[in-house]
């Protein structure tokens, strides 16, 4: 019952997708999941006795730096050492067949770019790019591992992760430019994410309200699968290549 379930979803699916103009797609750690890529739910959440959500705050931050640091650069060791899965490569691929489409993602493992994508929008910022607390300037910064408490070069001050943090806002021209491409979309996916955290957990239903169709591709059902067109369960590297 539950494979027919997905092969008519992957069929609905096919259909929508190849008659698409614009293409809306919001990923989530699940995406990265078959990549090595611990998620936030269940075992994956945890580093040493730590939730990730604790650690990725600017409280967290300003108590103790160092931990902070040592929890990101134990993200960059692993990530550094991972490659994108059939999942990535499928969205990359099907970019380059569809004439508008654009990529919002959650996650900040660069896998995406990786993969070949182009149109790409980090929601939540970038592994990979480092921020100081007081210049502000944003620099790429590759080192694996990173000193403990890593400084800018130009005023000496600390740096920290670019990435956006619980209770932080999101950059509001990177929310804009992910409101316009769902403003704009006829047929949105989303994928690998437990819609847990806001603002992008609503998107899928802002696309639904702007008359688009909504597809979810999840490894199990979330809060708002009933309210979208399509739902599949199952994992995203396994589903997205069949689309092609
Ligand atoms: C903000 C970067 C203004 C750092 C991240 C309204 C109501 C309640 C709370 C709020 C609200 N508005 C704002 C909040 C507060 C908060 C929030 O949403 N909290 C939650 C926890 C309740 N939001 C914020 O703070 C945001 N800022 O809104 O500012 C403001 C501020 C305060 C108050 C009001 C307004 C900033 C949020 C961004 C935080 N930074 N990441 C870092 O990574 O270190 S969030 C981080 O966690 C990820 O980026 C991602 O967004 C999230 C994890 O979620 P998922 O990606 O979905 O991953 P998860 O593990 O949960 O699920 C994986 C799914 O994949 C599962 O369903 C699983 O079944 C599936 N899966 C697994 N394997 C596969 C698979 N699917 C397919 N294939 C597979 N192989
Ligand atoms: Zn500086």
């Amino acid at each position: 019952m539950a494979e027919r379930k997905i092969e008519t979803g992957i069929k609905d699916l096919k259909e929508k997708l190849w008659r698409a103009k614009h293409i809306a797609v919001l990923t989530g750690a699940g995406i990265s999941a078959e990549s090595g890529v611990p998620t936030f739910r269940g075992e994956g959440g945890l580093w040493k006795q730590f939730r990730a959500v604790d650690l990725a705050t600017p409280e967290a931050f300003s108590r103790d730096p160092k931990l902070v640091w040592e929890f990101y650069n134990w993200r960059r060791e692993l990530i550094s050492t991972l490659s994108p899965n059939p999942g990535h490569f499928a969205l990359a691929e099907i970019e380059r067949r569809i004439p508008r489409f654009t990529l919002i993602t959650q996650n900040i493992d660069g896998l995406h770019k990786k993969a070949g994508s182009r149109n790409i929008i980090e929601l939540h910022g970038n592994l990979w790019l480092v921020r100081c607390t007081g210049c502000e300037t944003v620099r790429e910064d590759m080192r694996v591992p990173i000193p403990e408490l890593p400084m800018c070069e130009s005023c000496g001050s600390l740096l920290r992760p670019h990435v956006v943090w619980f209770g932080e806002m999101l950059d509001p021209l990177v929310l804009n430019s992910a409101y316009e491409a769902i403003a704009g979309c006829d047929l949105m996916m989303v994928i690998g994410t437990s819609g847990t955290v806001q603002p992008a957990a609503s998107m899928g239903v802002q696309a639904k309200r702007n008359g688009a169709a909504v597809a979810e591709i999840n490894l199990e059902p979330t809060p708002y699968s009933d309210l979208y067109n399509i739902s599949i369960c199952g994992k995203s590297g396994e589903i997205l290549p069949q689309l092609l």
